[in-house]
């Protein structure tokens, strides 16, 4: 028999044998088999010594046409059982294409992001920049260059924690290193390193050493300043005044006279409560606690900027005038939902949260 002869009985047989073939691994020892080192095409090739020397092209043609048939075979075998496969697990596990989905739960901004991005976006309506300061901060922008001079009784009004800057690394060792009270520095470093006109709020995280009902140790304040010529205390009064509008609606506003070192003349605006709408009672007849029975909740002071202010940042008091002000995010956030614990606002209780 000739070596073309058993070529092609060899392929044959070959295509029975896959063509029967039941699994991935019963298709491997075939594929060794017909394929391999000692397999039935290599042990073909071995009688290639008895062809006349002019006949082994045709061959070596015949050897290498029978190799990519069985090779096509295989692997028509292989995607033919995978799809078998496939089939065969889709008609074992029923698949129930009207269960209802599993639904993930969807969160949402805390409140008191929310309410920092309304109180930014009016601002920016009105034409104010942002600007945000370090939290950490030293007594000259916190304190000294805002009028507070050392050992001044105001400075008592503002709870301090102060930082042994062990790991600050060029702070090493100072005495003036505080978390600060406030965001008022930034005025500070906005006019050191700005030109007026200037017109910027100035969100962010502020510490004091307070925890009560109203007041957190860790809490926000948004800022405000405006310095250019002519900037009177009625601008003052129409930009806050439009502000409040703009945030709570039409809620009764007033001023009364206050004392910042920082403003002269300085001011706190309240705010009709939005516990009790103003009244100063619960509708049961109790007195209201978050207004203290007054009916009004301070929301922010304010005040046009102090020449010595002025002085310490370099800009020229005779030409320029300014107002500032500065106010709690907390405070904005529980007048406006009605909460009469600060503190629930950090406890991250979802019940709590998931009103909002
Ligand atoms: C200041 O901090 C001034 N820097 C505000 C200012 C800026 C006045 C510019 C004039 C010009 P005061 O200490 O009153 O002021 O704090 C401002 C607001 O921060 C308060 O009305 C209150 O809403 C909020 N606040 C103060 N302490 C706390 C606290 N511990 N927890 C939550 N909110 C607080």
């Amino acid at each position: 028999m000739s070596v073309i002869d058993d070529l092609r009985r060899i392929r044959e047989e070959a295509q029975g044998a896959i063509d029967v073939a039941q699994d991935e691994s019963a298709l491997e020892t075939l594929r060794v088999r017909y394929l391999g080192k000692k397999g039935s095409l290599a042990l073909a090739l071995r009688g290639m010594g008895q062809v006349p020397p002019s006949e082994r092209p045709l061959v070596g043609q015949a050897v290498n046409e029978a190799r990519d048939q069985v090779e096509a075979l295989l692997a028509a075998a292989k995607s033919r059982l995978a799809r078998a496969a496939l089939e065969a697990e889709l008609e074992s596990t029923p698949l129930d294409v009207t269960l209802p989905g599993r639904r993930t739960a969807l969160g949402h901004r805390h409140p008191l992001t929310r309410t920092l991005e309304d109180i930014v976006a009016i601002f920016q309506r009105l034409g104010f920049g942002v600007l945000e300061g370090p939290l950490i901060e030293l007594d000259f922008y916190n304190f000294e260059a805002l009028n507070f001079p050392k050992d001044h009784p105001a400075r008592d009004m503002q709870d301090t924690f102060f930082v042994e800057p062990e790991s600050l690394g060029a702070l090493r060792g100072r005495q003036d290193v505080l978390l600060r009270t406030h965001t008022s520095p930034v005025q500070v470093r906005a006019m050191l390193s700005r030109r007026p006109p200037l017109r910027l709020i100035m969100p962010g995280t502020t510490f004091r050493c307070d925890s009560d009902p109203t007041h957190s140790p860790m809490f926000h304040q948004v800022e405000g300043l405006y310095v250019d010529q002519g900037v009177s205390f009625a601008d003052l009064k129409g930009t806050l005044d439009a502000y409040a509008k703009a945030m709570f609606g039409d809620r009764p506003t007033r001023f009364r006279p206050s004392y910042f070192p920082f403003v002269e003349p300085g001011a706190e605006m309240d705010m009709a409560c939005g516990v009790c709408g103003g009244s100063g009672q619960l509708p049961g007849g109790e007195p209201c606690r978050t207004c203290k029975a007054s009916g009004w909740v301070e929301v922010m002071g304010a005040g046009m900027v102090h020449p010595n202010v002025f002085r310490a940042c370099q800009v020229d008091a005779e030409k320029f005038t300014g107002f500032a002000f500065g106010f709690g995010v907390e405070r904005i956030a529980m007048n406006r939902y009605g909460i009469d614990d600060l503190r629930l606002l950090f406890e991250n209780d979802v019940r709590f949260l998931e009103q909002f």
